[in-house]
């Protein structure tokens, strides 16, 4: 298995800036974890709340090839669920593409970026919310922690290694050996936007309509109405139950 080392820091603007600055250095197979983030963000710059008591770490990696990076999110979910099951002993579920939530309540989002050059990178950023109390007034209707849904504290060190150990299973056996199919099929076991109705906001339109599977590169598609199927790229889903 990957050996990687991990660094440590109390606060940081965000790890995926830190993860950047170590990838100048040509380093790789490192993760960096902070307690607390200053500038913590998400996909299309958006903020990310990402006081103390949460887990915020980036994966910095330097994979043969790069693939659809697309899959490195989905197994960074899949690692998340699944550590969630082990060390919270709460079963939650994916949202496609890269969240993972407790009844509709976000728990954790994943942000994966790629830096091209003579070298290529790419950092699988994520975020976790584990034992903070309370959230800030605009998102405190979407987000929850695993303290708040458990009415407990949650060892985060454990939950780390949990993550980065599945993590790096599904990144040696199948990403790096080109068997993505893998990667969809158990992330298919812990998705639940398939079959659901959907609303579907992109940056430039929203659309309505059937969740009716993920394409080989990851893509959602979409049955409209009218019955015809469009594959969407990048969006904001809500599941209508
Ligand atoms: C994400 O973006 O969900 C990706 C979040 C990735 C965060 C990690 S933390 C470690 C690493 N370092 C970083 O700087 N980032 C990564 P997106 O799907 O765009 O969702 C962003 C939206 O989630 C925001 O607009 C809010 O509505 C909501 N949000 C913000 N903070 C949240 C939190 N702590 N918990 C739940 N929802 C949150």
């Amino acid at each position: 298995m990957h050996s990687h080392k991990i660094h440590h820091f109390k606060s940081l603007t965000s790890t995926q800036d830190k993860a950047k600055e170590f990838a100048k250095k040509g380093l790789s197979n490192v993760i960096i974890i902070a307690d607390k983030q200053t500038k913590g963000r998400g996909r299309f710059k958006r903020k990310w709340f990402s006081g103390k008591g949460g887990l915020w770490m980036s994966i910095l990696l330097k994979p043969e090839y790069i693939q659809n990076v697309q899959y490195l999110t989905f197994a960074a979910a899949i690692a998340v669920a699944k550590s969630i099951k082990k060390s919270a002993k709460l079963s939650t579920s994916i949202k496609w593409p890269n969240d993972v939530h407790y009844k509709g309540k976000k728990l954790c989002g994943i942000l994966t970026e790629c830096i091209f050059g003579n070298e290529n990178f790419v950092i699988v950023g994520i975020g976790l919310n584990v034992n903070q109390n309370r959230f800030p007034d605009g998102i405190r209707n979407r987000a929850a922690s695993l303290k708040m849904i458990k009415n407990k504290k949650i060892n985060i060190k454990k939950l780390t290694k949990n993550i980065t150990d599945e993590f790096f299973i599904l990144y040696d056996s199948h990403y790096s050996r080109n068997r993505l199919k893998n990667i969809l099929k158990i992330w298919k076991k812990y998705c639940d936007t398939i079959n659901k109705n959907v609303v579907i906001t992109t940056r430039t339109k929203k659309l309505n309509g059937k969740a009716i599977g993920v394409d080989q590169n990851c893509n959602l598609l979409l049955k409209l109405k009218n019955s015809k199927i469009i594959k969407i790229v990048e969006g904001d889903i809500r599941v209508r139950y």
